[in-house]
């Protein structure tokens, strides 16, 4: 079984949301071609669903600004502008996305005490959500990740995925992701090679 796992293509990850990724919303008519070509048993979309009072949001830490490096919970987090509120625009699908063809919606960063970069678990490794044992019960063998933003929610996907679902093939499509920081997708890219991740591109998929 083949799973195409689409993370975050919400509003507020492209032009003109909150936390906007440079081009984000260009990958929409890819991640399109692939849940209508791509050869997917079971297609799955994370959505960053941020309470308005989550702890990675610079607006909650007196002196701090958006981008800052900051603490959370005793741990390391970046600072986030608001974004993703549940029941906003800003959290929404971009709406170009073929929504109605996602099997499962995976919500994620509902705990304001903890951020949750990864579709799998929180960044603390303490509570996981039901996504991998969705792609068990699917006996999901392969899974093609790609979204928003390479260097941080996808990448963490993918490393936990790895993790997580010992056996399942992963691949990391390049042309259907955008980052945040140059650096940090070259630094991404890498690291998600080193795990053994498939670094492909759409037209190789829909091409076979
Ligand atoms: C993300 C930062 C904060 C992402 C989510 O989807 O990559 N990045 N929340
Ligand atoms: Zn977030």
């Amino acid at each position: 079984m083949k799973a195409l796992l689409l993370i975050d293509i919400q509003n507020g990850f492209c032009p003109g949301g909150n936390l906007p990724v440079a081009h984000g919303d260009e990958i929409v008519p890819i991640a399109n071609q692939l849940i209508e070509g791509g050869g997917y048993n079971v297609i799955v979309a994370s959505q960053d669903w941020h309470p308005e009072n989550h702890g990675s949001f610079a607006s909650r830490h007196p002196g701090k600004k958006p981008f800052d490096m900051g603490e959370l919970s005793g741990q390391k987090q970046v600072m986030w502008p608001d974004h993703c509120v549940q029941g906003t625009t800003d959290a929404e699908f971009h709406p170009d996305l073929n929504v109605e063809a996602v099997d499962y919606i995976q919500q994620k960063g509902e705990n304001p005490a903890v951020d949750s970069y990864s579709a799998f678990r929180d960044n603390d490794q303490a509570a996981t959500t039901g996504l991998a044992g969705y792609l068990r019960a699917q006996q999901v063998t392969e899974l093609d990740l790609c979204g928003l933003a390479t260097d941080y929610c996808v990448k963490f996907s993918a490393l936990d995925a790895v993790e997580m679902l010992p056996g399942v093939k992963v691949r990391f499509i390049e042309d259907a992701s955008r980052g945040i920081d140059p650096e940090g997708v070259k630094s991404a890219i890498a690291e998600m090679r080193d795990k053994g991740i498939g670094i492909v591109s759409s037209k190789d998929i829909l091409a076979a």
